[in-house]
């Protein structure tokens, strides 16, 4: 669960690096596009956000904050998911 404890809203958006890589630079280019999909959560500062999400497939995902600005500066991150036990561990 993303929880926001800095002064300027997040999102979390799961995809692929080259999804987020695209949906990055839509967003330089239309910083003001709004959008709500089940794989990304949208956190304003001092708040949490909650994705309920299901990987049907182990393997390494990536997330990110794809504000302009935010994605560039290393809000990147990347899930890493098990089959055996359901374990899935997050890091950077
Ligand atoms: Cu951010």
């Amino acid at each position: 669960m993303p929880i926001n404890k800095g002064q300027v809203g997040h999102e979390f958006v799961l995809g692929s690096k080259k999804e987020l890589d695209e949906h990055a630079a839509l967003m330089k280019k239309f910083p003001d596009m709004e959008h709500d999909e089940p794989y990304m959560a949208h956190v304003p500062a001092g708040k949490q956000g909650e994705i309920i999400w299901t990987f049907n497939r182990s393997g390494e995902f990536d997330f990110a904050c794809l504000l302009p600005g935010h994605y560039e500066a290393g809000m990147v991150g990347r899930i890493k998911v098990v089959s055996a036990g359901n374990k899935a561990t997050a890091g950077r």
